[in-house]
């Protein structure tokens, strides 16, 4: 914890690093964003994974200072992208529910924005549905003033949570992501399809832009495809890759 504190105070070069996985259109697999994850290359641990010092910095305010180092170094990335002319791929970023709790987190976005001179809608902010076990007013008027303010926000892990449906009913959300899960089961279990085939089709209705998670093989591309699920993320496509390998896959697109 200590070292992660050290990582992120400024000028510090501890071997955080964003990554950035593709999300592409699965009908022509071009690249039309990417989602920002967190890499920490330990001096002599080596590569540590999110999943195990993300759930050590959520046991304090370390969290916080955490996604607001990987929201401003996406913030930089847009800016350096937006001056050197290039077009610039929709971001997004993943938030930790003690976020929203924190009373001050709409104004420090809203900030940040104006310091690096973009636009709100530039970023997608994605927050986990188990992140919402207690929805308090409080959470629920932050997610209402970032959509306001203009930022995109994406319900993450969709189907994973206790209370799936009452999120899509009462949190302001553009897109909602499909868990990793049921893009796994959905070639061999028959229910899996099905209900996801349901799924699609009331997130549409609802008039939600949808991501799928995970994918891994033709077969489950081919498949979300003709449940009309068009955007995606995952292995067969693109693996989270350092900022330079994204920005030389954008450069090769036709
Ligand atoms: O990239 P990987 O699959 O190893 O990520 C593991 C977990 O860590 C995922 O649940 C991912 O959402 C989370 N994660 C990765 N980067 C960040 C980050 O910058 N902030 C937060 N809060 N979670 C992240
Ligand atoms: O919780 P969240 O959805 O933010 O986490 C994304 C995580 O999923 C990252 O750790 C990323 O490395 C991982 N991931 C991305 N694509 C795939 C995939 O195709 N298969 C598997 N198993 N994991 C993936
Ligand atoms: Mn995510
Ligand atoms: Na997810």
């Amino acid at each position: 914890e200590q070292q992660l504190r050290m990582a992120i105070r400024p000028g510090a070069d501890l071997g955080l690093q964003l990554y950035l996985q593709p999300k592409v259109d699965l009908r022509c697999e071009s690249v039309v964003g990417a989602e920002v994850l967190l890499r920490w290359h330990h001096p002599e641990k080596g590569m540590i994974s999110p999943a195990d010092f993300i759930p050590l910095a959520e046991e304090s305010r370390l969290i916080i200072e955490l996604d607001r180092w990987v929201f401003q170094r996406s913030c930089e990335l847009l800016r350096d992208w937006q001056r050197a002319g290039r077009p610039v791929p929709s971001i997004s970023i993943n938030l930790s529910a003690r976020q929203l709790q924190e009373p001050d987190l709409v104004d420090w976005c809203l900030d940040q924005i104006k310091i690096f001179g973009l636009q709100p809608a530039m970023l997608e902010l994605e927050i986990t549905e188990t992140a919402f076990i207690n929805l308090s007013d409080q959470v629920l008027e932050q997610l209402h003033a970032l959509k306001l303010a203009g930022f995109h926000l994406a319900l993450d892990d969709f189907g994973t949570g206790y209370s799936s449906l009452t999120y899509l009913r009462r949190l302001p959300l553009d897109v909602v992501k499909i868990d990793r899960s049921f893009v796994a089961d959905l070639c061999q279990d028959p229910r899996a399809a099905t209900l996801l085939k349901g799924v699609m089709r009331l997130l549409d209705e609802m008039g939600f832009g949808v991501v799928a998670e995970g994918i891994e093989t033709a077969d489950q591309s081919n498949l979300l495809q003709r449940i009309r699920c068009q955007l995606g993320q995952g292995f067969l496509y693109h693996r989270p890759m350092p900022v330079g390998s994204f920005v030389e896959l954008l450069d090769k697109a036709p």
